[in-house]
């Protein structure tokens, strides 16, 4: 069995050992160093056009990350061939951490008490309500689900926003455009966990956050290019959106001129709120990879027409 490895980052040797190890039978290449002629499977990251277009007999492509946004051009890529992309792979519970801490440190009032530290005053501020801080997940698929379940049991209302209404214990589902507007009229922070598709970039413009409460909270840990950056800034700085903790950008690196990285109710951090874990991903590569050998079936296919 060949199986064609290419990711544009520098950590290949890692990713090829375990490929290795888990897959001892199977031959690993590295393009561009080999070709794709006799390719079985694919594992790629961010691959270029010209990959793709390669790619065209081989058994599946394995995505290496949950979202599919960054496979250029898939209509050179014929239906038959499965894209498949990460389930969890170890980063629902980075996701849930991540969430989890923003989510806290927004109802706990952290910020407030670091702002009364940069004034040395000492004041004990109401606790809000956790009956009414709401959180809305944008997005009730694999991570979002996780989420939801954690923020459940950390006792916060949970509402989650998907195309097919969900039922999830304890979280409140809301499904299509058509309820986009009541899930956000209560949501005090608005969790985005969807995947970038033609039907959700820019979802997140001025006319959707105003439908979120005075005070709400983003937190954009999906893909930037979901929000509009510039609506964003204005809804924060009149006033009608307390902040955000953003980790993706449309352009990353986040360009050293963007207002986000010195605006003081932004928190940034650099796409790092789930990242793919080489031993986890492998595993269930290879697991993936011996079903479809054994002709099982495998989840995480991607549905072309949806995008993800
Ligand atoms: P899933 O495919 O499991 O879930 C996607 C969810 O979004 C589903 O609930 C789906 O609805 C919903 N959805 C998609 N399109 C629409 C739409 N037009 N209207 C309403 N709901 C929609 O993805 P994952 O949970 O695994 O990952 C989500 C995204 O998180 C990834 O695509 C990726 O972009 C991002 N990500 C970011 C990481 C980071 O480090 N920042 C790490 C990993 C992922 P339905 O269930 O009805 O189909
Ligand atoms: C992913 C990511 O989609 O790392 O997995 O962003």
């Amino acid at each position: 069995m060949n199986i064609l490895f290419y990711t544009p980052g520098t950590n290949s040797a890692s990713w090829i050992d375990a490929l290795m190890q888990a897959l001892p039978e199977a031959r690993i290449d590295r393009w561009p160093a080999s070709s794709a002629s006799d390719t079985d499977y694919a594992v790629v990251w961010k691959p270029p056009p010209e990959l793709v277009a390669m790619l065209k007999r081989v058994k599946a492509i394995f995505n290496l990350g949950a979202g599919v946004d960054s496979m250029s051009d898939l209509s050179t890529l014929p239906r038959s061939v499965p894209l498949v992309r990460l389930d969890d792979a170890g980063m629902a519970e980075q996701m849930v951490e991540y969430v989890g801490h923003v989510v806290l440190r927004r109802y706990r009032e952290f910020d407030a008490y670091a702002d009364q530290q940069g004034e040395a005053r000492w004041q004990q501020r109401p606790r809000p309500s956790k009956s009414s801080f709401t959180v809305g997940i944008l997005g009730a698929g694999v991570l979002g689900t996780a989420v939801a379940g954690a923020l459940v049991q950390l006792g916060f209302p949970v509402r989650a926003w998907s195309r097919a209404r969900k039922a999830i214990p304890h979280v409140t589902s809301f499904a299509g455009v058509e309820e986009l507007d009541d899930f956000l009229a209560v949501t005090r922070v608005l969790v985005c966990l969807l995947p970038l598709t033609r039907d959700t970039g820019k979802l997140l413009d001025a006319a959707r956050l105003s439908r979120l409460p005075q005070g709400a909270y983003l937190v954009n840990v999906a893909r930037g290019a979901l929000l509009v950056d510039a609506d964003l800034l204005t809804l924060i700085d009149g006033g009608h959106l307390a902040g955000a903790t953003l980790d993706v950008f449309r352009d990353e690196p986040l360009p050293a001129e963007h207002p986000f990285w010195h605006h003081p109710r932004i928190v940034l951090t650099p796409h790092v709120s789930a990242v793919t874990l080489v031993e986890e991903s492998v595993a269930q590569i290879a697991g993936k990879i011996r079903r479809l050998e054994a002709s099982l079936p495998i989840t995480g296919i991607v549905d072309r027409e949806r995008g993800y």
